[in-house]
């Protein structure tokens, strides 16, 4: 309760931030999109994992008003780096399955992209798998998606209930492959054939195919090897700033 109370204020006192974590085209080596990733320095507690608190945010609905603060401002932060003269990338926004069933969720999204001026290309909004026995109306809402320009990609993929046959039917550009899957590639069999299995259905459907939580080379090598489009992990960078993206990162 306590927590809740912070959080409600944390919005306006300003002590949300959004770090980013690069992601790069895995036979290039090329930038090709980051991923913003929330983080909230508590006056008191100091940084609190959203882990902790996201899970919150979404039990009271905070999420909704949050997630609209966390839109704006990584569509205006890309925005900014476009207007300074970088190279245009995309940039991945996790957005929670309670956010998605909200009726205006796709017109808070074209507003935000009216009102920023970002070219919808430039934005990827990342959902869960678990949305697709959560949301109703979810092709619909993906359709009205596609539709603004914005690309969509399925995060944590594998871990979740979808059924091949409802991801096919999906408008989606890609599809994320957890960690979980990531983690142990180089020494169990299993995961190794999991993860080529992902990554020649993914490429069947046509999707791009995205590695997260690549922390060694050996995984990296693997990946590459096995046709895996980007990659994005410790190995690359951890999140960081916005600043330290424009001074390590941007082109
Ligand atoms: O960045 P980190 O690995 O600590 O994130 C932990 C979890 O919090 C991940 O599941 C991630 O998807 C989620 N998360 C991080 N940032 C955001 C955000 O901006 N919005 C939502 N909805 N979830 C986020
Ligand atoms: O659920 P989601 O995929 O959005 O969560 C992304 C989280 O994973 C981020 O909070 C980020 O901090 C974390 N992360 C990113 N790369 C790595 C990695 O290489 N290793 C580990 N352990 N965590 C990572
Ligand atoms: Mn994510
Ligand atoms: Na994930």
């Amino acid at each position: 309760i306590e927590l809740e109370n912070d959080l409600k204020k944390a919005i306006r006192n300003d002590e949300l931030f959004m770090i980013y974590q690069p992601q790069f085209d895995l036979s290039t080596e090329k930038l090709t999109g980051i991923e913003a990733l929330i983080r909230w320095e508590h006056p008191r507690k100091g940084m609190i994992s959203p882990v902790e608190f996201i899970p919150i945010a979404e039990e009271t609905g905070l999420i909704v008003p949050m997630g609209k603060w966390i839109l704006r401002t990584v569509c205006e932060q890309n925005k900014r780096w476009q207007d300074a003269g970088f190279d245009p990338i995309r940039v991945a926004v996790n957005v929670s399955i309670r956010q998605l069933q909200e009726d205006d969720f796709v017109d808070s999204v074209k507003e935000v992209i009216e009102e920023t001026s970002l070219e919808p290309e430039f934005l990827e909004i990342e959902i869960t798998e678990n949305i697709m026995r959560n949301v109703s109306d979810l092709n619909h809402k993906l359709i009205a998606l596609k539709e603004i320009g914005v690309t969509v990609s399925i995060d944590d993929f594998g871990t979740g209930y979808s059924s091949l046959n409802i991801i096919s039917d999906l408008p989606i550009d890609s599809i994320k492959i957890d960690k979980s899957f990531i983690d142990g590639l180089v020494t169990k069999a299993k995961k190794q054939v999991l993860a080529k299995t992902i990554i020649n259905m993914g490429h069947n459907l046509n999707f791009s195919i995205i590695a997260e939580g690549i922390e060694t080379r050996e995984q990296l090598s693997f990946l590459r090897n096995n046709s895996c489009n980007i990659g994005q992990g410790y190995l690359f960078s951890k999140p960081v700033s916005a600043k330290e993206v424009e001074e390590y990162f941007l082109n």
